[in-house]
This record gives structure tokens, C-alpha cells and sequence, in this order.
């Protein structure tokens, strides 16, 4: 399959994670965001959204939006599974995981960034305090739902990770690429050094891959 990605795009990213912990082989096809190679009509073809990712199946099928595509690698890769057994705890993950996808991760997007400083005229130091507000806010939201957890497993929500770690590292990276701290939420701080220590995830971080620019 072709994989339409960006070293750091953080939903680009957490495809990567799953492709790793899956054992999946895929072409990747770079497509370079802070040139704008996302509104070319090549590529506004398959996604009109003209965001990353964006998966062709073998088959030929375009997949778009990072949640949506792990669902369907989980479907149609069940080893590991990313998603507990248990339909609770299933639910749980998928909160999670929205938490970061729908309600974090909009807010530092590119194009929303673009449209402070440019449209707008916010000068660095407001899109900085944008940048805090939401992302801080929404890692301790991370860190209040990961200490209600009834058992405090190493990574989200089980002994091995699964949907809400894929989310968590690339949101986590965002956070310290951004300057936001997080080293006063112990339980965040936790799973994410949990998951650093595995090669699914490292081999997966934007410094890892072929088209990294420092
Ligand atoms: N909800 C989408 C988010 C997609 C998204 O915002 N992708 C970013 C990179 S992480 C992007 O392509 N940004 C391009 C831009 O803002 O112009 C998903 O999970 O796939």
C-alpha cells in the first residue's frame, strides 16, 4: 500500500506507529507540508481535504483520516490488536484517543497556525500562548482520564500499547517541539517513556524517517 505522509505530521505519525507494531510494509509517499504539497490537485485528488495521511490499499481504495485508517489496518491486521477486548475499555480508548485527534491535535494543525499569524495578524508570542493554552490544557486532561484508570497499567490502558498510546506519543512530541511542559503530568510522562523504549515507536518518530529535515 502507498502511505501519503510527512515526518512531522503527528497523524502521519501515528500511522507509522501502527504500521510498525503490525509488522506492515508500505511505500511511503512524501508529501511536503511546509511547502504547501498538500493543496496540489495530485494530491487534493485523493484527499480533498488536502491533509495528511492519506493510505491507498493494495487494492486501490483511498483512506483518509488517521483514526480511520488505524481502525482499518486494526481490521484487516488483527495482530496485535490496538483495542482492549473488553467493549468498556474499548470505549475508553477511543475517548481517549478522540480527546488528542478531535479536540487537541485541530488547534496546532498548520493550517490553523498559518491562519493566526498570517490572516489574522497574531504575532508570535499570541500563537505561543494559543499553542499553551490548548495543548496544556489538553494533556491534563490526558493525565486526569490516565489517573482514573481502576488499574495503572504501564501503557494506557493495558500491558501493551494500543489506540490511546498511538495518539498520546505524537501529541506528546508535538508538546515538547512546541516548548509546552509536561513533566508535571506523571502519568502522561509515564506511558510516553514506556513507548519510547519500543522500536514500533522510535522507528516511527519524525527523526527517523526518509524525509526529516532538522
Ligand atoms: N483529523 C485528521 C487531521 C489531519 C491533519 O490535520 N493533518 C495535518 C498534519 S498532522 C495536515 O495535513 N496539515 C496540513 C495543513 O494544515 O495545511 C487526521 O487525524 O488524519
Amino acid at each position: 500500500m502507498d502511505f501519503y505522509g510527512y515526518f512531522r505530521s503527528s497523524s502521519s505519525y501515528r500511522c507509522r506507529i501502527a504500521f510498525n507494531l503490525k509488522g506492515i510494509d508500505y511505500s511511503f509517499k512524501p508529501v511536503h507540508l511546509k511547502n504547501g504539497a498538500q493543496h496540489e490537485p495530485a494530491f487534493k485528488a485523493l484527499n480533498p481535504q488536502g491533509l495528511l495521511p492519506a493510505l491507498v490499499t493494495d487494492e486501490g481504495d483511498v483512506l483518509i483520516q488517521s483514526l480511520a485508517i488505524l481502525e482499518w489496518l486494526d481490521e484487516t491486521h488483527p495482530t496485535p490488536p490496538l483495542l482492549s477486548s473488553d467493549p468498556l475499555t474499548r470505549a475508553r480508548e477511543r475517548g481517549f484517543a478522540q480527546v488528542i485527534a478531535c479536540e487537541i491535535h485541530p488547534l496546532q494543525n498548520l493550517r490553523i497556525l498559518k491562519y493566526l499569524t498570517g490572516d489574522l495578524g497574531v504575532d508570535e508570542a499570541a500563537k505561543d500562548a494559543w499553542l499553551t493554552r490548548w495543548l496544556r490544557d489538553g494533556l491534563k486532561a490526558c493525565e486526569d482520564l490516565l489517573a482514573q484508570r481502576s488499574t495503572h497499567t504501564e501503557f494506557c490502558y493495558g500491558d501493551t500499547p494500543g489506540l490511546a498510546d498511538i495518539c498520546l506519543v505524537p501529541q506528546v512530541f508535538s508538546a515538547e517541539r512546541f516548548g509546552i511542559r509536561y513533566d508535571d503530568l506523571p502519568h502522561v510522562s509515564a506511558v510516553y517513556a514506556a513507548c519510547q523504549k519500543l522500536s514500533a515507536f522510535d522507528n516511527a518518530a519524525p527523526k527517523n524517517q526518509p524525509d526529516f529535515e532538522a
